[in-house]
């Protein structure tokens, strides 16, 4: 069996009947009941997706190769975005060079499963995200320092948006704010040609290369107790946008669910739930659509116990995703990742008992696990938008 007919979309998965048996060797047979969530989502108005990963042509190493994400992937989404495979420091080994294999993988599996395809991202603007050769990058001094840094930026901005022209959403910047103090980060580009006049930048350029993709600032300030100066600096930043008329359309709110023990190394605290509305009504009172990119719930504050962690999980994120879908201007959610063992959390603020995370909607088997569910009632209780 060839790999594109083991990742067949239900309706195809159904019509085969008798063929079952030729697709037994495949993980993940536990269909999730009912309508998939990019047709949940798509009845209100929204689009659904996950991130997946893909490794240099003939590789196996991103999710993308494993057939049973893949076919997740199929079943459930309408839109994908590339994990890390558009971020400077995979596409540009050097000044010169535009590495596009790995991130055209995934554009092809998106064109031929007729998924959308969001871009992430064309500025993640902190330093210790950019190419070795890039933060030391030396422009020069003066004036000219400021055109060299400006054409290293748009030129990579332009051909990036360029190469992708089924990309109808961009990250065009990325994480700027700084969640400490809720300054703007500093970086070879913002020391060359100014902070606002770097991001200013990269959204004209992207607006000039895309004139109608939707255009997101996008960063991770979330609901909990801890975030008050990054949530300020965000929306002092968008402020700064709309004053100099900076083309953007949207924020992307990540939406890493979770690490809510206040006793815990770098965790935060509880949701404040009535600081998140004031921030997103200032948000989209300056007229920004919302955008859920990043979801994924990290459980390491959460029982041990399977069940009732997996209820811990699933009642935040429910609660969570009906706040923020009551809001029309949420037009996309994204989940990063589907399946749990692929998950960055993984790696990230480990559990104190060792346990594996449950962060995603898909578990080790390749089950729909309780969040999925959540994000499926979500998606059926949202109000519908145009
Ligand atoms: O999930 C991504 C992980 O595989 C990468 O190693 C990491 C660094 O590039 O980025 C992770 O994704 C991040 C995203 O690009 C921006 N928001 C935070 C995400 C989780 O760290």
């Amino acid at each position: 069996m060839t790999f594109r007919r083991s990742v067949l979309s239900r309706r195809g998965f159904m019509a085969l009947g008798g063929a079952t048996a030729a697709l037994g060797a495949i993980p993940g047979l536990a269909q999730a009941a009912g309508p998939s969530l990019a047709a949940l989502a798509k009845a209100k108005g929204l689009r659904f997706g996950s991130a997946v990963s893909a490794g240099p042509p003939g590789s196996n190493t991103g999710t993308l190769d494993d057939p049973g994400y893949s076919r997740v992937l199929v079943d459930e989404c309408g839109v994908l975005v590339p994990e890390n495979e558009l971020k400077w420091y995979v596409l540009r080994p050097d000044a010169k060079t535009f590495a596009f294999e790995r991130a055209d993988r995934i554009a092809a599996f998106a064109k031929a499963h007729d998924m959308a395809l969001r871009g992430h991202t064309l500025l993640w603007h902190h330093p210790k995200w950019f190419p070795a050769w890039l933060q030391h990058y030396d422009f020069g001094k003066g004036p000219a320092a400021a055109k060299t840094a400006e054409g290293l930026l748009v030129d990579h901005i332009a051909k990036v948006v360029a190469h992708y022209p089924q990309i109808d959403s961009w990250d065009v910047v990325n994480e700027t704010i700084d969640p400490k103090d809720g300054s703007i980060r500093h970086t070879v580009f913002s020391d060359a040609m100014g902070q606002e006049h770097t991001l200013d930048t990269a959204f004209h350029a992207a607006r000039a290369a895309a004139p109608k993709a939707r255009l997101v600032y996008n960063d991770y300030m979330g609901w909990e107790a801890g975030n008050e100066a990054h949530r300020a600096g965000v929306l002092k930043l968008l402020e700064g946008f709309r004053k100099r008329g900076t083309p953007v359309d949207a924020l992307g709110v990540q939406s890493h669910l979770g690490t809510e023990d206040p006793a815990a190394p770098g965790s935060l605290g509880k949701p404040q739930e009535k600081a998140w509305r004031a921030f997103i009504d200032e948000a989209t009172g300056m007229g920004y659509d919302l955008l859920l990119t990043e979801f994924d719930v990290n459980d390491r504050d959460m029982p041990a116990d399977v069940a009732a962690r997996d209820a811990a999980g699933a009642a935040l994120a429910k609660a969570y995703l009906d706040l923020m879908l009551d809001y029309r201007q949420t037009k996309e959610v994204l989940a990063w990742g589907m399946v749990d063992k692929y998950s960055w959390l993984q790696g990230f603020t480990p559990r104190k008992d060792g346990l594996p995370k449950r962060a995603t909607l898909y578990d080790d088997a390749y089950k729909p696990t309780p969040l999925r569910e959540a994000v499926a009632a979500a998606f059926q209780a949202a109000p519908a938008r145009a």
